[in-house]
């Protein structure tokens, strides 16, 4: 039998693909392009004002119950639960740093004593209070993490002459942050029946740090504590930690402001409305990559988010009427900026309600993930605007997706 003698040979598969691929890249370039003005739609946003009974709030007091209730559900299926505050905080000044022109840094060793007849229990984590000159009251502003790690810029400098204290802690001394590995650390284990997991733990620490801060009755702090203003003392994070000041935020009503950047999923950002390669719960819960950051309960709504009962709204909610203002980059893809325009108009009606719509606030700027020192000026502006009614130019009701999203309420009248 003859054989034939078309053959393909390896050169001419080659060029193929290679032809292949030229072709596709624009062609993926053109749905991308589609995709991110076009969310996947889960389902619309359930309506925060329905009570667990079925019946509407129609009153404040009735919100105040709801917002018991909506605690409950975030820390049942997303966060775990959190402990209230330790029977005594020991705070000791490690060393002070004088920073010129007046600025000074403090280092300080937070040790939290869980419960005074279990001092084995007892953990410490590392706290930095810089002050601005002068002599205050100062407004405050807390950051979860220390200074300028990874995405986020050294902002320092920027905060001090701004006149703010800047208060940074080491939230991974709580609750170590390694991908993948569920650690439990000494929060956790002086805890055991808690199920929080590391963004409760972290959010717990931010709430230490206000205890400090405010002078709580169960702190001891012998060099004395800062001279914080108390109805100006700002929360915020970036990323991982943006989630966490917002649940801190969200959770604490002795933060006045709250301002996670670039949160995304299990932030500010929805899991309803899901921009194109935003994060999903399928995602962050995978368990080589952040299980641990939650409870067991959230991971069941992986690939299942049509039958999660509420969406981050719900959190967003509950800093009204106090201030709220997330930050976001329009080409941050994975942290799901559109969804956040989604999470932010859901939220509205709950700010209407309380006669605070504009303590509702959302700013997007261009470019990628990080905390920056652009990022950092937006949020002083806002403190400058809505905190010490300075007048400032900005937009922080920025909306800039023109999509109708299924939001079918409004607020009871
Ligand atoms: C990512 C994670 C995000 C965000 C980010 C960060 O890998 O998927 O949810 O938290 O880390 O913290 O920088």
């Amino acid at each position: 039998m003859k054989s034939s003698n078309f053959k393909i040979g390896w050169k001419t598969i080659l060029k193929l693909g290679f032809l292949a691929f030229l072709i596709a890249i624009p062609l993926y370039g053109l749905y991308f392009w589609y995709r991110l003005d076009e969310p996947m739609i889960i389902k619309s946003l359930p309506d925060p004002f329905i009570l667990n009974n079925g019946t509407r709030v129609s009153t404040e007091a009735e919100w105040n119950l709801r917002r018991n209730e909506i605690k409950e559900t975030l820390q049942n299926l997303e966060y775990g639960h959190l402990p209230g505050n330790p029977d005594r905080i020991e705070v000791t000044n490690l060393s002070s740093q004088d920073l010129g022109e007046g600025k000074i840094l403090n280092t300080l060793k937070m040790t939290i004593i869980p419960n005074n007849s279990l001092p084995e229990t007892n953990f410490n984590f590392t706290l930095w209070v810089a002050l601005p000159n002068g002599t205050g009251p100062f407004p405050t502003i807390v950051k979860v993490s220390e200074e300028g790690t990874g995405s986020q810029e050294p902002a320092r400098d920027q905060v001090l002459t701004r006149g703010y204290i800047y208060v940074c802690f080491n939230h991974i001394e709580l609750d170590p942050d390694i991908t993948g590995n569920d650690i439990i650390g000494p929060c956790q284990q002086a805890y055991p029946s808690y199920d929080w997991g590391s963004i409760g733990v972290w959010a717990w620490g931010a709430m230490r740090v206000a205890d400090y801060l405010l002078n709580e009755t169960w702190v001891n702090a012998p060099d004395g504590i800062p001279n914080v203003d108390p109805s100006k003392l700002i929360i915020t994070g970036h990323s991982r930690r943006g989630k966490t000041a917002l649940l801190a935020g969200a959770f604490d009503e002795r933060f006045t402001m709250v301002v996670p950047n670039e949160s995304g999923c299990a932030g500010a950002g929805s899991f309803l409305i899901q921009g194109y390669i935003s994060e999903t719960i399928a995602d962050i819960t995978s368990p080589s990559r952040f299980r641990y950051w939650f409870n067991e309960n959230f991971t069941k709504f992986a690939g299942n988010e049509v039958n999660i009962p509420f969406d981050q709204h719900f959190l967003r909610s509950l800093v009204a009427p106090r201030l709220i203002l997330s930050m976001e980059a329009t080409e941050d893809f994975w942290s799901n900026p559109i969804g956040s325009q989604a999470i932010y108009e859901a939220a509205n009606p709950v700010f209407k309600f309380l006669d605070k719509e504009e303590n509702n606030a959302i700013h997007y700027r261009g470019g990628f993930h990080g905390f920056t020192s652009e990022d950092f000026d937006t949020l002083m502006n806002f403190a400058d605007k809505m905190l010490l009614n300075k007048s400032v130019v900005g937009n922080f009701y920025m909306t800039p997706y023109n999509i109708e999203f299924p939001i079918y309420y409004s607020e009871p009248l």
